[in-house]
């Protein structure tokens, strides 16, 4: 049973590189796709932050990659570089068939799911996929990118067919994540961690219409599956995406506008965060002090625990284990 006074409590890539037991799997497993799409081993690794931490949240340990890959495009992880991809500029230079032949590929991922769900008890589980601009950004920059030129020049100069590949990539999430929920997830996180780098009418074409018609399309499917929606750096486009965007969960990063707090709570949308991992890398008892200034910030709301973005690498896993003893110890009866 959920403990009303009690704050639920995960972390954004709980699963991976700080952990000592996650690095001696992926030690004798060199190609990170192929880990992805191992299900006995991606469900140990989703559970691994649970067994240290015993936290509320199990999330699917698998990449938002795996979609490109689906769609015909090359994917792979080098050591100490993150991901490559030969970069395109249309579907056309893609070996898409269809969706269904493109899910297929990439079906492992529910039979992980399947075993996560078996184990779960009384552990949330959540699936995940990113945005679909997100997702467009490491297509077209072919990686990881400091500038983001060729993704602002993509929408600015071709942008019919960056809207053709919104829309491939909306209708694919959308079948993709419904065959999440069928196996078992309870959440479905959408991460549209580079949502920020738009405005405008942009940001309405490429953030607000293809995550509200995930959210919209996934909500017709199942009424009891729970929608978590990360506009990263939206600023104060976060108003407008909450107001246009369905959800049950808003996931804020640091800088988020104070106006969201209220908005949620008259929608009844829970609100996930906002610990930041750069407090959590460094410790000590500025630590201390965030943790809490987080738990009282969002006290009056229905707050899920969480960090502003991902887990960064050298995280100690000391300062992990201070956080969730310190919200574990946090009674909002009080
Ligand atoms: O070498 C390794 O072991 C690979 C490191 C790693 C891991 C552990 C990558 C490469 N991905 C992951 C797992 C992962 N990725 C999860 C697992 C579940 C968990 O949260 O524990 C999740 C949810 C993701 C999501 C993901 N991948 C995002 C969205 C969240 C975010 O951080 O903004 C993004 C942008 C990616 C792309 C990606 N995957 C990996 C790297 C290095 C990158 C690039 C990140 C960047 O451009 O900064």
């Amino acid at each position: 049973m959920k403990n009303v006074n009690k704050v639920p409590i995960w972390f954004m890539r709980q699963a991976g590189r700080y952990l000592p037991e996650y690095r001696e799997i992926r030690s004798q497993n060199k190609d990170f796709l192929d880990l992805c799409f191992n299900p006995n081993l991606s469900a140990k690794i989703s559970l691994q932050p649970i067994e240290r931490f015993d936290l509320d949240f199990i999330i699917l340990f698998s990449d938002i990659l795996v979609i490109p890959f689906a769609l015909g495009q090359n994917v792979s992880f080098m050591k100490n570089h993150g991901p490559i991809l030969p970069p395109i500029s249309s579907i056309k230079e893609l070996k898409y068939k269809n969706l269904q032949a493109s899910i297929n590929k990439i079906s492992n991922v529910f039979e992980t799911l399947s075993i996560l769900n078996s184990k779960k008890k009384e552990k949330k589980l959540i699936g995940f996929c990113g945005g679909p601009f997100t997702v467009l950004n490491y297509m077209i920059e072919g990686g990881s990118s400091v500038d983001h030129k060729k993704i602002k020049i993509f929408v600015s100069k071709e942008k019919q067919k960056a809207l053709e590949l919104i829309k491939i990539l909306t209708e694919i999430s959308i079948e993709y994540l419904k065959r999440q929920a069928d196996s078992g997830a309870d959440y479905l996180q959408i991460f549209e961690s580079w949502a920020g780098l738009l405005e405008n009418d942009d940001y309405e074409n490429f953030i607000i219409k293809p995550n509200q018609e995930i959210s919209k399309e996934l909500k017709k499917y199942s009424n009891k599956i729970q929608i978590i929606q990360f506009p990263r750096g939206s600023k104060k486009n976060y108003n407008l995406f909450l107001e246009n965007v369905p959800c049950d969960v808003i996931s804020l990063d640091l800088n988020f506008p104070k106006e969201i707090i209220g908005q949620a709570k008259k929608k009844k949308i829970e609100i996930q965060g906002n610990l930041d991992p750069v407090v959590l890398l460094d410790g000590g008892e500025k630590l201390e002090e965030k943790i809490l200034e987080v738990l009282e910030k969002f006290k009056n709301n229905n707050h899920i625990f969480n960090l502003s973005h991902g887990i960064l690498p050298g995280t100690q896993i000391k300062n992990v284990e201070k956080v969730v003893q310190i919200v574990r110890n946090y009674d909002l009866a009080k």
